[in-house]
């Protein structure tokens, strides 16, 4: 049988690519990982080679194409219903799927507002605009209340410290790039915030990619890295 191919961005900077590598360790998927750097003049050309939404993370897969984080979730999940993808509890089930949901299909302003950047710490220099002025963006503000209630929500319901309890799903990988965001641009928020998002970025899985992170900024220079996006 072929070896799937995970395609993904560069780790710093991709957040999809996060939850796209994350769901493919939650169902201990073997298989061959190739990196698009998103910003070299030949990146679009490579993109749309091989995703038909021009857009990473992708996974191909028994003869098919996901190009969706979500996609590539729900396949695997069906390819092994036992895997720790989504928790095993119905109701913790239909929790986890309810915010993975949402954070996959909103917040689009909060990801313009704040770019992620794993390797990048507020401030850089000097010159760069203030997290006042980024939070001051259209929708920073209501986006960013959005995540801390549905993080207590998360911890109200089910203990903590992850979305659905103390085992790491995919709804974490979803909202791991988001909690990051408030790590890089030294947003302060409410105590159970960040004690929310401290766990997220502790948790193995996420350590394992800013670990990945650190070794491509090693690579290419983490100037570059600091300053894209
Ligand atoms: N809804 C998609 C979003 C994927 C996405 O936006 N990926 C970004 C990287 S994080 C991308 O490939 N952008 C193309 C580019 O920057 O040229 C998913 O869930 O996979």
């Amino acid at each position: 049988m072929t070896k799937p191919v995970l395609h993904l961005g560069g780790a710093w900077s991709s957040s999809w690519s996060i939850p796209g590598w994350m769901v493919c360790e939650l169902a201990g998927l073997i298989c061959e990982e190739r990196v698009i750097y998103l910003s070299r003049d030949d990146s679009k050309a490579k993109l749309a080679a091989l995703s038909p939404s021009g857009r990473v993370p992708v996974l191909e897969i028994d003869g098919l194409v996901l190009w969706d984080t979500f996609a590539i979730a729900e396949y695997l999940w069906e390819r092994d219903p036992t895997s720790a993808i989504w928790p095993a509890d119905p109701a913790r089930r239909a929790f986890a799927r309810s915010v993975a949901a949402e954070v996959h299909g909103h917040f689009d302003d909060l990801r313009a507002a704040l770019p992620m950047n794993l390797l990048k710490r507020w401030p850089v220099r000097n010159g760069l605009p203030s997290n006042v002025k980024l939070m001051a963006r259209p929708g920073a503000q209501a986006s960013t209340a959005r995540l801390e209630a549905i993080w207590r929500d998360c911890v109200g319901r089910w203990g903590g410290p992850y979305v659905a309890g103390d085992a790491w799903c995919f709804a974490d990988a979803v909202l791991a790039p988001m909690c990051s965001r408030y790590i890089t641009y030294g947003v302060e928020l409410a105590p159970d915030s960040v004690a929310f998002i401290r766990a997220s970025q502790d948790a193995p899985l996420m350590r394992r990619w800013i670990a990945r992170a650190e070794a491509q900024a090693a690579e290419i220079g983490r100037d570059i890295c600091v300053a894209f996006p």
